[in-house]
């Protein structure tokens, strides 16, 4: 059973950031236009792995269509928006050229957001990697690093007079492990945990180089990055699902926070990763961050299953609800995370950057969409963020994920995380009772 907790707006400050999170490649559509890049998404569609047979390709079309979105926002009155850059677009190779048209869409989504009092909230990588560099190895290597910087500056110095709010990367721990471990997403390799590793470790290097760059072109803006975060537990007191429990906790969480907040490797992943951890390496890594980003979706209940990375299973039979995704509902697991990041490492300024779930949304006849479930999930996960927040969490904001339905990776157009139902035949935007009741929310938690 999970431990509910009291929703009350008064128990937020009003400067708390309320908004809702977007990914450039999973909104934008317009791929081929204005001189966008190739992408190793682009890539893994061409494949045929996307499961519903549909493409990024038209998307949401938020490349022709942000400015009603930025209405949307501003009508829920947010006073926030994660979305991201898209790297192929800005630089299309990844390296060298800079595509003119690709900065001039972001300068008017920026000034868009900011007429309407909306704080950007920009991060530069959401899993569209180029991929001219997958072809050099892509997150295998660490040769993705420098090119990375390059682009983080190129941001930095077009809209750094604007946004304030930078964030690196975009769950490096669901990149290595589903684009590099377990196929499910691109690129799409299979390389064991010694390539889940790697993964994780050259992320970590981006993220710093990333960090100094902006950081000496914007000496006073706000620097962080987003990860994924799950308390990780084992589904039994066997010895061998507490072992695989305690190696994913590794791989999920500490290598990417123990490398950027603390520059070291945990220990029980510090002998698998010594071969390819250079000196100087967790010197770059670590960063004084001023604000981390957290995706939370639920716990990751560990069993010992041979065969698998780091001989781990997933299984949660005694969740009582699951989303439309199959994942388990476990609003106190945000808490309990919150509360061990606290711990263990000092309290950062932290911020949810996503939390979401998909349903099967059906439209009433009158054209409305009730969503129950959605505005439960989203009432359940705020609250644990009081509660954390009551227990000294340095909490900062809520962002929903996300504010349209959109292409959900390999999951292409089939499962909907909006707050704001998308018909993908017309493209006309519906918000969803759970963006009403988020809107009332907001409009309470900010005293207006
Ligand atoms: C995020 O990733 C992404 O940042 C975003 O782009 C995406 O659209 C959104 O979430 C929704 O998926 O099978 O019960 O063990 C989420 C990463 C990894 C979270 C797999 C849930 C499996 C849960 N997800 N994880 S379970």
């Amino acid at each position: 059973a999970s431990a509910a907790a009291p929703l009350d707006a008064k128990l937020f400050p009003k400067d708390f950031l309320w908004g809702a999170s977007t990914s450039a490649y999973q909104i934008e559509g317009a791929l081929d236009v204005d001189g966008r890049g190739k992408d190793i998404w682009d890539t893994y569609t061409e494949q045929g792995r996307i499961t519903d047979g549909s493409s990024a390709k038209v998307a949401c079309d938020h490349y022709h269509r942000y400015k009603e979105d930025v209405a949307l926002m501003k009508a829920a009155d947010f006073n926030a928006y994660r979305f991201s850059l898209a790297w192929p677009r800005i630089v299309p190779a990844g390296t060298g050229a800079v595509n003119p048209k690709g900065l001039d869409f972001y300068d008017r989504l920026i000034d868009e957001l900011l007429a309407a009092g909306i704080k950007p909230m920009a991060c530069l990588y959401h899993w569209d990697l180029p991929q001219p560099l997958e072809d050099k190895g892509g997150w295998q290597g660490r040769e993705v690093t420098g090119p990375f910087g390059d682009y983080a500056t190129i941001c930095a110095k077009r809209f750094g007079d604007r946004v304030d709010t930078w964030m690196m990367l975009n769950e490096p721990n669901v990149v290595a492990i589903f684009g590099y471990g377990l196929t499910d997403h691109a690129p799409g390799h299979n390389l064991g945990e010694i390539g889940i590793l790697k993964a994780l470790h050259h992320q970590n290097l981006a993220q710093g180089t990333g960090l100094r760059a902006i950081r000496s072109v914007l000496p006073k803006a706000t620097l962080g990055t987003v990860t994924n975060v799950s308390p990780c537990r084992p589904e039994s007191d066997k010895p061998e699902d507490v072992r695989a429990a305690l190696l994913w906790d590794a791989a999920w969480n500490r290598v990417t926070l123990d490398g950027l907040l603390r520059g070291q490797l945990p220990d029980i992943v510090a002998d698998q990763m010594r071969p390819f951890v250079q000196a100087g390496d967790l010197e770059l890594a670590k960063f004084p961050v001023d604000l981390l980003g957290l995706n939370y979706y639920g716990r990751n209940t560990m069993k010992h299953e041979p065969g698998r990375p780091f001989n781990a299973g997933w299984g949660d039979p005694k969740a009582e609800r699951y989303t439309g995704m199959g994942w388990p509902v476990q609003p106190d697991g945000l808490y309990d995370i919150l509360m061990e990041l606290k711990t263990l490492y000092g309290n950062p300024a932290m911020y949810v950057a996503e939390n979401g779930a998909a349903y099967d949304d059906v439209v009433s006849p009158d054209g409305a969409v009730h969503d129950p479930e959605r505005t439960l999930f989203i009432q359940e996960h705020v609250a644990q963020v009081a509660r954390a927040l009551k227990d000294g969490v340095n909490m900062k904001g809520y962002l929903a994920w996300s504010l349209l339905d959109n292409f959900e990776w390999a999951f292409g157009l089939s499962k909907r995380f909006g707050i704001v139902r998308v018909d993908y035949d017309t493209l006309k935007r519906t918000p969803k009772d759970s963006y009403k009741w988020f809107a009332s929310f907001i409009k309470q938690a900010r005293g207006i």
